[in-house]
């Protein structure tokens, strides 16, 4: 297999692009692939400080690399939110954040919340105390890491948080959402969430890039991360549509790209219109008449006390009798 642009040896077949690409022109590939996204939405600028938030996962510490690559100014977030599950999870990927920085990036700043310093339990634990979390701590976790991704980016000045999203997450999403035609997360779904009343700026570089060429940059960059899947993500229905999907991609090589892209431009260009009254009630995302948490002083949809605040608030009182 030859590189479709110098004819050395190839490392990577890219069907949906009809190229072949050797090691150095693959890199360049992706840098260029990411660049174009950030210039085509608008994403931000050179003079913008960037908050990537990194998981010690593929996606997002080859996004860290990429975006400090290509010149801009991002720094790093890594939530610390007590899995072990006997894996040592978060140990783990708090581990492979830290090396990434001491073996790629030296001078780069990451910023390490630890949720039990912090709170003094987990997630596990905190989902426990909850009905909704009882069996899958993914809406406490994601209610929770919305929530201290937007603390840090407002409190550090920070114009916008990226995060490692991939074409494949957001296909398996827009698949998802369009299954059960949910028009309010249809409406939602973007590349691009503008900062409104507390909420910051959330960006998504990798849009474009599938999951298989991150995998592909981080191995060629020498990036470490961890394998694992966070131990409750197993099961999750949008890992099935992965696999639907993938299945479909196999048979048809870029159906994933067009039917996420042509979904953004038959939207955006009026083709495809979704009411305002869908919008969805999903506290962290865009979502009208927001007041300030009085606790906190964070963005909420509730009345007086955001849902992070009583989180905490109901858990201290179980623990308390
Ligand atoms: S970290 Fe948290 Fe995910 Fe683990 S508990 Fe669920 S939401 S699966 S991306
Ligand atoms: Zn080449
Ligand atoms: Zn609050």
């Amino acid at each position: 297999m030859k590189c479709s642009k110098c004819g050395s040896s190839a490392v990577i077949n890219l069907h949906q692009h009809h190229l072949r690409l050797c090691e150095a022109h693959f890199l360049d590939f992706y840098s260029s692939m990411v660049q174009r996204a950030i210039e085509h939405y608008t994403m931000f600028w050179p003079e913008d400080r960037l908050l990537v938030a990194v998981s010690g996962g593929k996606d997002s510490l080859a996004l860290w690399d990429v975006l400090l690559r290509l010149g801009y100014q991002a720094e790093g977030l890594y939530i610390s939110l007590g899995i072990d599950e006997g894996i040592g999870y978060s140990a783990n990927s708090r581990t492979m954040c830290e090396k990434f920085v001491a073996g790629h990036h030296p001078g780069a700043l990451l910023h390490v919340v630890d949720l039990r310093a912090e709170h003094g339990c987990g997630i596990p634990e905190l989902a426990r105390s909850e009905l909704r979390g009882r069996n899958k701590p993914c809406a406490v976790c994601g209610l929770v890491k919305r929530h201290i991704m937007n603390r840090v980016a407002r409190d550090g000045g920070f114009s916008a948080i990226a995060t490692g999203h991939n074409l494949d997450d957001e296909v398996a999403v827009l698949f998802q959402n369009t299954l059960h035609w949910k028009a309010g997360y249809l409406a939602r779904q973007a590349p691009v969430l503008d900062e409104r009343e507390g909420l910051a700026r959330k960006v998504k570089p990798l849009v474009r890039c599938y999951e298989r060429e991150s995998a592909a940059y981080a191995l060629l960059r020498g990036i470490d991360y961890i394998y694992d899947e966070c131990p409750f993500s197993k099961g999750a229905t949008t890992n099935f549509y992965k696999e639907l999907l993938n299945d479909l991609e196999m048979r048809s090589p870029a159906a994933k790209q067009q039917f996420y892209l042509h979904f953004l431009q038959a939207r955006d260009s009026g083709q495809i219109r979704f009411e305002a009254s869908d919008q969805s009630t999903v506290e962290g995302e865009a979502e009208p008449l927001l007041r300030i948490c009085t606790r906190c002083g964070q963005p909420t949809v509730a009345q007086d006390v955001c849902a992070f605040c009583r989180l905490w608030e109901r858990h201290g009182e179980e623990k308390h009798g």
